[in-house]
């Protein structure tokens, strides 16, 4: 029966050097759980409100004063002498005390801070790592233990790296059988092969924003499929079986709604939704690819529906920026039958809470599950992790270098020597 002390949040750096908040919610036993949140760079439209304090003297308006007095004032008064055991009732309060549907009033940054140090908080004062409380707290039925495979970040271009690709992120997954360690070391060589043929074009390897390189070079948005696939096979895996590729385009940065169609300024082309679908369809015959992330924007439901039938049988269409990790959007992305995979990404929406009912509405369709980092702004915090692990996510997206992402993977295999696998 322990209660809230005290709750105080400050505004702290993301890996950006941007601000964001960090919260900590301390027990009255003396325990304090602290949790930071991350940011999107190319975040969707219907995700949680972030509230930035839009002054132009502090970091051109990206401050988040006023979402750190939101916590120090508002959520701090509401959730004081309130017990922390049960962190569907802390979050319950937390929406109460907002009341907006997208979380406009208080701000998801500050909510989320909160919602999460709590948890932190709870579980270590009846002493269980983060995972297990979670798992427990939320009577998540799993037996066993089955860790999230690694989906790294290797090409990074839209939104997160100027002069790059069109499409955002060129992934690999490590899909074959190995313990977490070894899975996370076989993407990790990967990413070292490509570095070494990007060498040998003579292209870049400087990384963007979440570690994956990001060449100015590159001809053309197919390139980087070539380029990972002959590194998987110089660091000795078998491409489709031991690993094989992701797509993010995140289509919504580069649609133009008016027109209907997508433009790639890199081949100066201009697709239709039925041309995008197209141009997966034939790569999916020419790479191994294994999902396909936001191929089209966030609103273009009938080319969902046109894209799903297309290419369901052959990969896993992904929702992100579609799917916001919001149960509404997730339902209607059921009833219209477009995806059966869902990223997702706790700030999209908020609450641990609803994060974990958006995952269990998806896992009761047999959607997998990819739990991810952020592009904008990342922290050090491997939250998302623990997550992942609870809820027996079958991926999650994190970039290759960084600390903020590093940070990630050690997080995951710490968890697996003490599960002692
Ligand atoms: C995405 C993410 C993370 P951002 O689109 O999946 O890689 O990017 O956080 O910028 O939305
Ligand atoms: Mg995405």
């Amino acid at each position: 029966m322990i209660k809230i002390k005290n709750i105080k949040a400050r505004e702290i750096l993301s890996s950006m050097g941007a601000p964001t908040v960090e919260a900590d919610v301390l027990l009255e036993n003396g325990v304090m759980g602290r949790a930071s949140v991350p940011f999107g760079a190319s975040a969707g439209i219907h995700e949680a409100h972030i509230l930035f304090d839009n002054d132009p003297k502090r970091y051109y308006g990206k401050g988040m004063q006023k979402a750190c007095r939101n916590v120090n004032n508002v959520i701090a008064k509401a959730l004081v002498g309130k017990l922390v055991s049960n962190p569907q009732k802390i979050d319950e309060i937390l929406i109460d005390l907002d009341g907006t549907s997208n979380k406009k009033k208080l701000g998801g940054n500050s909510i989320l801070a909160v919602s999460l140090a709590a948890a932190r908080a709870a579980a270590q004062s009846v002493d269980k790592p983060l995972y297990k409380f979670i798992r427990e707290k939320y009577k998540l039925p799993y037996k066993e233990w089955i860790l999230p495979k690694p989906m790294m970040v290797v090409i990074e271009g839209g939104k997160h790296a100027a002069k790059s690709t069109d499409f955002q992120e060129y992934i690999i997954s490590v899909c074959g059988q190995a313990s977490a360690r070894e899975l996370i070391r076989w993407g990790e060589e990967t990413y070292y092969a490509l570095k070494g043929l990007l060498e040998e074009k003579g292209l870049s390897t400087n990384v963007g924003n979440e570690g994956a390189f990001a060449p100015p070079g590159i001809e053309t948005n197919e390139e980087p499929l070539k380029l990972i696939t002959a590194a998987i096979k110089k660091a000795g895996y078998s491409p489709g079986k031991d690993i094989a590729i992701s797509l993010d385009p995140a289509a919504s940065e580069f649609y133009e709604a008016d027109e209907g169609r997508y433009l790639l300024k890199r081949e100066h082309a201009a697709l239709s939704s039925d041309q995008m679908i197209a141009l997966y369809d034939e790569w999916l015959t020419k790479y191994p690819i294994l999902s396909v992330e936001d191929g089209l924007a966030e609103d273009d439901w009938s080319g969902w529906s046109k894209m799903y039938k297309k290419l369901s049988s052959k990969t896993r269409v992904i929702g992100d920026d579609l799917t916001v990790t919001n149960k509404k959007r997730i339902q209607k992305a059921i009833d219209e039958q477009v995806i059966n995979a869902v990223l997702i990404k706790l700030n999209q929406i908020g609450t641990l809470s609803e994060t974990v009912e958006a995952i269990q509405l998806g896992q009761q369709h047999g959607f997998w599950q990819i739990i991810s980092h952020r592009g904008g702004g990342e922290t050090t915090d491997s939250f998302m992790i623990d997550l992942g692990v609870a809820v027996n996510a079958e991926y999650f997206k994190v970039g290759p270098s960084r600390g903020e992402r590093t940070a990630k993977y050690n997080r995951l295999i710490r968890i697996e020597e003490e599960l002692g696998k």
